[in-house]
Parts: structure tokens; sequence; C-alpha cells
């Protein structure tokens, strides 16, 4: 238990130290880019599995209501045709998944999608691009789109690819909230899953984010054939970005027909469950978020995950193109819980 306390408190003195408040021998540490090392994150995941969970629903109940949920809604404004790879993408173009390319959407359809979404319940509404990289002109529409939605009092988040430090800015202009922009995989896996662009290019556009002054949504994808070792490594990534995200969004692979990695064996979902539960204890004050494949869980699975620390989930039938519980479901199962939403 001393070990898995030390695990948890050291973190935050690395981070001071990091920041010119510590030791030399502290400094050495912050100079090897190292607060959580992939060896401390794997001990967690080896950890027994009832004291893993107890540990990270510990951790949950020092920062957060342990019974609330914050509920995200995601809408796909610009669909398929993406230049880019990513192995497990429908929305690649190099790949024949039965996608159709779309233009980007209008204010109106967008604006009444996020009034939906916050009749139903949801606080956050999530903007989705199938961009390698917007261009300016495109910042400027979706600036629009954010204004639309801040107006009908949502949280506004986008992923739309990498940015520049302009269209950084100007989005933080519009009142963006949160970028999503995940690091997907460990970076000794990320050659195996895209090569159209590289893991530093991803980290360049977080701290562009990070610098705007957007809040920062990171996290990534496991399924997709990883070892444990290399999930330790996402998250060691993830939990060693300093400031660690805002968002933790915990992707479990969606198996899409015509994608390289649609015949993928499925994930343990215990094992599912440890990444939430490891993400909790590395990322104490995130809001760790059960993302993509809750409609391949049971909601045994779902309710462990809660019980490990996700206090998020995407809210609404249908992902970016797949799709998800349906808002009633999930109605339903956050009432079995007895689960507060927010
Ligand atoms: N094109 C932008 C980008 O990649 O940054 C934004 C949209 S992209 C679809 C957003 C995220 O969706 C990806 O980073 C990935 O984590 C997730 N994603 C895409 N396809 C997925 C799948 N089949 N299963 C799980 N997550 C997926
Ligand atoms: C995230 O981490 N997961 C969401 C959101 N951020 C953009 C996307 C999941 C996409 C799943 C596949 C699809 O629906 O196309
Ligand atoms: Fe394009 Fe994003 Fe899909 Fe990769 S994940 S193919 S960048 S839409």
């Amino acid at each position: 238990m001393n070990d898995l306390k030390e695990s948890v408190e050291k973190p935050v003195q690395w981070m001071l130290v990091r920041r010119g408040a510590g030791n030399g021998s502290g400094a050495a540490a912050a100079a090897a880019g190292e607060r959580w090392s992939v060896d401390r994150v794997e001990a967690l995941f080896e950890l027994p599995f009832n004291d893993l969970i107890h540990r990270a629903q510990q951790v949950h109940r020092e920062h957060f209501d342990a019974n609330e949920v914050q509920l995200s809604t995601l809408l796909s404004i610009k669909t398929g045709g993406c230049p880019e790879d990513c192995a497990y993408c429908p929305q690649s173009v190099h790949f024949d998944t039965g996608v159709a390319a779309g233009k980007l959407l209008g204010v109106d359809e967008v604006a009444a999608a996020a009034r939906a979404a916050r009749e139903q319940g949801a606080s956050r509404f999530c903007m989705g691009a199938a961009w390698r990289e917007p261009k300016d002109r495109d910042i400027e529409k979706v600036a629009e789109l954010v204004r639309a939605v801040k107006a009908e009092g949502l949280e506004a988040c986008c992923t739309l690819g990498m940015l520049s430090d302009g269209q950084a800015h100007a989005l933080k202009d519009a009142g963006l909230d949160y970028y999503n922009h995940n690091l997907d995989t460990a970076p000794e896996a990320y050659g195996r899953i895209i090569s159209t662009r590289t893991f530093d290019d991803r980290l360049r556009t977080l701290e562009r984010v990070r610098d705007a002054g957007i809040g920062v949504c990171c996290g990534g994808i496991v399924g997709m054939g990883e070892s444990r070792r290399e999930r330790a490594g996402l998250v060691a990534q993830v939990a060693n970005l300093e400031p660690y995200p805002e968002s933790v969004p915990i992707n479990q692979l969606v198996r899409v027909e015509g994608t390289p990695l649609a015949d993928t064996e499925a994930l343990d979902p215990l094992e599912f469950v440890r990444t939430i539960a490891v993400a909790r204890i590395t990322m104490p004050r995130a809001r760790v978020r059960l993302s993509a494949g809750r409609r391949e869980m049971s909601d045994a699975v779902q309710a462990l995950c809660f019980l490990a620390g996700a206090n998020s989930i995407f809210y609404g039938d249908k992902l970016l193109t797949t799709g998800n519980p349906d808002w009633e479901a999930d109605q339903r199962l956050l009432g079995t819980l007895g689960m507060r939403t927010c």
C-alpha cells in the first residue's frame, strides 16, 4: 500500500521540481522527462484487480463526487474523405468503409443539434472534423459554429486535427473551451497505426492549444492489438503532459469493416476497466471519459468503469460515424446506478 501511496503522490512533487522548486535529484528525473515512468504505470496495471479499483476509487473520491457523471455530445461537422491513414478510422480516404464524405455543416444545423443535446442534459458539445489540419478559412467557419454552441449555453469542444498557433488563438477568441487531440497510442506503437504524421506532430498541436489558453482534451484508444506495456506507455505520455489534460477520453477501438483493424481481437473488458483506473490514479483531477466502444460493453462493465474512476461519457446515439447507446438507454443505466449528471 505504501508503494501505491507514493505512486500517487510523487507526480505532484515532480511537477514542482520541473517548475524549478525541487532539489538536484528531482531535477535529474525531470531532465529525464518522466514524472510517471512507463514502469510505474505498468506496475499499476499489474496490481490485483481489487487493489487497483480500490485505489482508483479512493483517488476519485478525493477530487470528485463519485456519483456524478459529465455528459458530452458529439457531432461530426465534416465527415469522411480524410487524407490521413489512421488504421482505426472509418473516415480515412485510404479505406473502403462506406462512409460518404460530406461538406462542413452550417450554423443552423449545428445550433439545432446543440440545442437538442442540451435539452437531453448534455453540458458539453464536441464537434469533430475529418481533417488532417484545417485551412484558415475553415477556422473562420468553425469559429462561427463555436459561437453558436456557446449561445446555446453549452461548453464547446472541437477536434479538427493539427492546428497552427494562429488557428488555436482564433478558436480561443471564438470562445472554444476545449480542444480534443488524442495521442492515440504509445510512441513505439504509433508507426504501426499511422504513417501520415508523427507522435511529435500531435505533441506540438497540444502545446499550441495549451498556449492559446484552451482546455486540453487528450487520451487514446485501447484494443488495437497493443501490449499492456504499450497501454502503460500511452497513459504515461498523457499523464506526463504538463499539466496533464483536463479531459482524458479512453476509447475502446470500434472495429469498423474495411479498416485494417477490423479483425483485431477484442480487448478483455477487465483490461479496459484497468486502463480507466490507471488513468484515474495518474491524473487525479482529470475528467476521465469512458468514450468510444460503450455499445459493445455490458451495463456491468460500464458500472465497473465508473467504479474505476470514469466520470464522463459521450451521450447521444452517435459518436462521429458509428453508434453509441441512445439517450434512453443511458438515462436508464445512470438511473439504475443512482448517478447524477452534470
Ligand atoms: N481528424 C481529427 C484527428 O484525428 O485528430 C479529429 C477527428 S478523429 C475521428 C478524433 C479521434 O477519434 C481520434 O483521435 C481517435 O482517437 C478517435 N477514433 C477514431 N476512430 C475510432 C475508432 N474506430 N474507435 C475508437 N476511437 C476512434
Ligand atoms: C474521442 O476521444 N473519441 C471521440 C471524440 N474524441 C472525437 C470519437 C470516437 C470516434 C469513434 C468512431 C466514429 O464514430 O467514427
Ligand atoms: Fe482523419 Fe482523424 Fe480519422 Fe485520422 S482519426 S483518419 S486524422 S479523421
